[in-house]
């Protein structure tokens, strides 16, 4: 389907990406090959040289791939694509193409563990300094812009806080200091937040999560807004290796045919269970950025088109009570990532978030006593005869 194209959202999930192929199939076929043959040693030549269009390799390029890439970039509102091996993948590309040895960077402090890590050690080894901040309060992104700043990266919601910045805002101040907003849109989906409408750069995204949807690829996506920028990124990308698969494309591909009817379920749970655990006792804390509480719920509304479904709560009892809680469910499953169909329960302090430390961690909100929640698309009922059975197991233990 053609970019640009007026049809709403949920058409778009359907059709995009998708062009004529040999036979007609209706989806994209898997072009499960490393290499594509030259027509001759002329033709390979004149590929090459980028005199003509066509495929050369998979790490370069590959049909199967570039439909899932040209689906999402047309979702996010972007130029193009480029389909990492994970989200990390991603997230390094973006690095090793926008900056270099002496340049700043600007970045949230709730942000995905391994981000905050990667900026830490691999990036600092390279000369990359990197200043965190809480990016949902202006002013301390504002003092944290240098004259070497180049890319200010945005995590909203962040994970595992949830705390929302705003987008119009900070794209503006990237502006004045000639550098890149890139904003990690995973826990929204281009279904709920398209940060390009209020002015970010660069999106990224773990394909791994509500994308794919269904828990079995591990993959990234960087969608850009100029062909300058996606030679450039492709370039990198093809350099540092680290593409997505055929295989995993076609899977990331028929996954987001249904991430608008996914995601529509994903926020009508979340609200739910969070107006249901905001209201128990044994809840201190909740965010959610759905809930009138939430510091920043009224950006939430302009930003986002529903509120997504992660859940963060505090337990009174703290960390023992959330090891109970994430000990006893039964339909929710103890395990990380989220984003996908069945509902999941992890620990940010000694999972997902462990490797920051906890200096970082506390810097960032991430209290020892805090349980991610990351709603699926089951019967909400069931969902919270869980909750409610595993809460009975904190409350027996006496910990208030
Ligand atoms: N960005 C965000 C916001 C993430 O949550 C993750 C992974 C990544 C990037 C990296 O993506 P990956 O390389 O895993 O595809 N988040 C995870 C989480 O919260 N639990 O397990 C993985």
């Amino acid at each position: 389907m053609k970019s640009n194209s007026k049809v709403k959202f949920e058409t778009k999930c359907v059709h995009s990406g998708i062009s004529e192929y040999e036979y007609g199939p209706v989806v994209p076929p898997i072009y499960q090959t490393s290499t594509f043959k030259f027509e001759s040693a002329e033709h390979g030549a004149s590929l090459f040289a980028g005199e003509k269009k066509g495929y050369i390799y998979t790490r370069m390029l590959n049909p199967t791939i570039q439909a899932m890439e040209d689906a999402i970039a047309e979702l996010e509102g972007g130029y193009k694509a480029l389909g990492c091996g994970s989200g990390m993948a991603a997230v390094h590309t973006v690095f090793a193409s926008l900056t270099q040895s002496g340049d700043h960077v600007v970045c949230s402090t709730a942000v995905y563990g391994p981000t905050t890590t990667l900026l830490n050690t691999i990036m600092k080894k390279y000369g990359v300094e990197t200043t965190f901040v809480d990016t949902s309060n202006l002013s301390e992104v504002k003092r944290a812009i240098k004259p070497n700043t180049k890319v200010i990266y945005v995590e909203t919601p962040g994970n595992p806080t949830l705390s929302i910045s705003n987008l119009e805002e900070i794209s503006k101040l990237a502006k004045q200091q000639n550098a890149k907003l890139v904003v990690d849109n995973t826990f929204m989906s281009p279904a709920l937040q398209n940060p390009m409408a209020f002015g970010a750069d660069i999106v990224l995204h773990s394909l791994t999560k509500f994308l794919n949807g269904h828990a079995d690829v591990v993959g990234g996506i960087v969608v850009v807004k100029d062909e300058e920028t996606y030679q450039h990124f492709r370039k990198t990308l093809n350099q540092l290796g680290g593409v997505i698969d055929p295989f995993n494309s076609f899977l990331v591909h028929r996954g987001i045919k249904t991430l608008s009817l996914r995601m529509q379920r994903h926020c009508e749970n979340a609200q739910i269970i969070a107006e249901w655990l905001e209201k128990h006792p044994l809840v201190k804390s909740i965010s959610f950025p759905g809930l009138k509480s939430h510091p920043q719920y009224e950006l939430g509304l302009k930003q986002h088109k529903g509120a997504g479904g992660m859940i963060t709560v505090e337990l009174a009892g703290g960390l023992e009570a959330g090891r109970i809680m994430m000990n006893s469910v039964k339909l929710f499953q103890l395990a990380v990532s989220l984003g996908g169909v069945e509902s999941l329960v992890q620990h940010p302090a000694s999972m997902t978030h462990f490797s920051m430390g906890k200096e970082a961690r506390l810097a960032g909100g991430i209290t020892d006593g805090l349980v991610r929640i990351s709603v699926g698309i089951e019967n909400v009922n069931d969902l919270i005869s869980d909750l409610e059975s595993t809460l009975r197991e904190v409350e027996k233990a006496k910990l208030r």
